[in-house]
């Protein structure tokens, strides 16, 4: 029996504004975190654990469940948001984001909380772990598919790309990669000056690496959930590689003076700041249930 909950693109943009909502709000009441990289990737996540995840929320280690691995670790408070607006645990519970003890931690545990499939953190490796997933589940003749986000500045590192080569070499049909491409990593890249930061990966070179190392590659709008949804579609249906989507994205999607901002990669909102990002999200016009 299928555990997803289909929902319309429309719902799930709603549960991705709820879900910026509790990240700010996380963020704020840990002082630290990050933002930019979590609300570029909420509308694909909340697609993702609402429509596209076969998984059930009440048996958070079912052996058949699809797999989800966010190996841009750093965005964990929107992957804690979206278990915990599916049922894996309270909503409330984001209020312990980053507190000693708490089970949702600066970068996911998979030891300590319910729903995730492995710990990251460390860019790259997260990616790594994944094809494992996917390598385990043709060996072992499971159908589950293994999904990973990435990060584009988490492309920078080696481990993504010799991965990615074996990924390839053993045809794994079941690995779908989305890179949240934002065009922004913390910093930026120096452009003429120290000061001045520009945006990697002009020209479009990030989806033809991925082509490069021989996976199929798709690109979509990763803030069009209609478009997402039939992405994700298509990735499924491909046969004998894996699928690299490569789905371009804002950084701090959501929230005006955010957006495209890459110092939002981390930090604290004053409570001026927050005040306009509920405003804007609309948290304060009974928008936030
Ligand atoms: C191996 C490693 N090096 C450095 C860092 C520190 N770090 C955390 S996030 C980040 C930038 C990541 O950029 P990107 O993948 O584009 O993430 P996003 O813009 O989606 O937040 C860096 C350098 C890390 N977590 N792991």
């Amino acid at each position: 029996m299928t555990q997803t909950i289909a929902k319309g693109p429309e719902e799930l943009a709603d549960i991705a504004r709820r879900a910026r909502i509790q990240i700010l709000d996380a963020v704020a009441h840990a002082k630290g975190g990050h933002v930019g990289g979590p609300y570029s990737a909420a509308d694909m996540l909340a697609a993702l654990y609402f429509d596209i995840l076969n998984i059930r929320p009440d048996e958070p280690d079912w052996p058949e469940r699809d797999r989800f691995v966010l190996s841009k670790g750093h965005s964990s408070i929107a992957l804690y948001t979206m278990l915990a607006l599916r049922g894996y645990f309270p909503v409330e519970e984001l209020r312990t984001f980053d507190a000693i003890n708490s089970r949702l931690q600066g970068h996911p545990d998979v030891t300590i909380t319910p729903g995730i499939d492995m710990s990251s953190g460390s860019l790259g490796l997260g990616f790594s772990g994944a094809l494992g997933m996917a390598l385990g589940a043709k060996a072992q003749g499971k159908d589950f598919m293994t999904y990973v986000m990435l990060g584009d500045g988490e492309c920078n590192e080696g481990v993504v790309w010799e991965g990615a080569h074996v990924g390839a070499r053993y045809g794994l049909d079941n690995l779908i990669a989305i890179i949240d491409h934002n065009k922004l990593q913390q910093f930026g890249w120096r452009g003429e000056t120290v000061a001045e930061r520009i945006t990697p990966y002009t020209d479009n070179q990030l989806a033809d690496r991925w082509r490069a190392f021989g996976w199929h590659v798709l690109e979509v709008d990763g803030h069009d959930i209609a478009a997402f949804l039939t992405t994700m579609d298509d990735a499924k249906a491909v046969v004998g590689s894996p699928v690299a989507v490569v789905a371009h994205t804002i950084k701090g999607k959501g929230v005006s003076y955010m957006e495209g901002d890459y110092t939002w990669h981390s930090k604290v909102p004053t409570d001026e700041q927050f005040a306009i990002a509920m405003h804007e999200l609309g948290a304060d016009s009974g928008g936030e249930q």
